[in-house]
């Protein structure tokens, strides 16, 4: 197929948008489509200061790659993990971060350092807790408290993540096949701050296939880190985006359509009328609300050790 804009031969080719782009028109397209999705969802505007989470992998670098190229103000939050592994998988996929931090002279790039900060890594924690394989449900807690900190003391407006429509979708799967109401409710592109301390956050690339932040990356010579988290092995997301992508290989535009007619379907008032918050209330020791009765699930973790 063609380029639709400049009629050379593709390079990449979205079967699902019946689209084929050359390599000079695809970033122009990534770099629109991201724009789009920023501007229908509302989700910030040139004047607000944007704080991207970045783990050093591909989605995140071609988001504050991507921003910093629309101009807005974008930082960088890295969460040093301090998982090893035998692979030095938290070093190196820092040293990626900072390597593009330093490219980039208008980027600046804050790293949390888990273990320096609190006394223990994840896997560390993990252990503690008896759970040295199964680390996930624990580091996703500490990252979302880490990352919604570092957002509110700097003073951004916004929390964004380089979540892509293959992870939504992945968890939009797993949500239904569980039928997890809650999770439902709260997976949208654009979550507002709830005005007592929760950041507002955002996901301007979830309408991307992952094959797409690829191309971005690549054509860019955006280095990231390839590996995923060692963790991550046999993770059921893992297992979903398969399932997915095979329905993809035989109803090319399925992954789109089962994660954009959700969110139409959200659009149009699906769970709108039932909609009950929380109760929630400043935690004593790190004022972040929680719905727990006293401590936050973050501040107990430290309390246990
Ligand atoms: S970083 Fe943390 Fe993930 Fe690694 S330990 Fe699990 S949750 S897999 S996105
Ligand atoms: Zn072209
Ligand atoms: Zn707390």
């Amino acid at each position: 197929m063609r380029c639709r804009r400049c009629g050379n031969p593709g390079a990449i080719n979205m079967r699902q948008h019946k689209l084929s782009l050359c390599l000079d028109h695809f970033p122009e397209w990534f770099l629109e489509q991201t724009q789009r999705a920023i501007k229908n969802y509302r989700m910030f505007a040139h004047a607000e200061r944007v704080l991207v989470a970045i783990s050093g992998g591909k989605d995140s670098l071609a988001l504050w790659d991507v921003l910093l190229k629309l101009g807005y103000q974008a930082d960088g939050v890295y969460i040093d993990l301090g998982i090893d592994h035998g692979s030095s998988y938290s070093a190196r996929s820092k040293d990626k971060a900072a390597a593009f931090a330093a490219q980039h002279p208008a980027a600046r790039l804050i790293v949390v350092d888990i273990l320096h900060l609190y006394g223990e890594s994840i896997p560390q924690v993990a252990q503690r807790r008896h759970r040295p394989q199964r680390p996930c449900s624990i580091c996703g807690l500490i990252k979302r408290h880490e990352m919604n900190r570092v957002a509110l003391e700097g003073g951004y407006d916004v929390l964004a993540t380089g979540h892509n429509l293959d992870d939504e979708a992945a968890t939009l799967f797993g949500n239904v096949l569980h039928w997890q109401v809650d999770y439902l409710r709260h997976q949208f592109p654009v979550l507002p701050a709830d005005g007592q301390g929760l950041a507002r956050k955002v996901k301007p690339f979830c309408r991307f296939y992952e094959r797409e932040t690829a191309a971005y990356t690549l054509i860019r010579g955006i280095d990231y880190i390839e590996d995923e988290c060692p963790y991550a092995t046999g993770a059921t997301s893992l297992a979903h985006k398969e399932t997915l992508n095979r329905m993809e290989h035989d109803s090319p535009g399925a992954k789109m359509h089962f994660y954009t007619n959700f969110l139409k379907a959200k659009e149009a008032g699906l769970f709108a009328a039932e909609e009950t918050a929380p109760e929630l209330h400043p935690c004593p020791q790190c004022r972040q609300p929680t719905s727990a009765p006293d401590l936050c699930n973050f501040c107990r973790l430290w309390e246990e050790k």
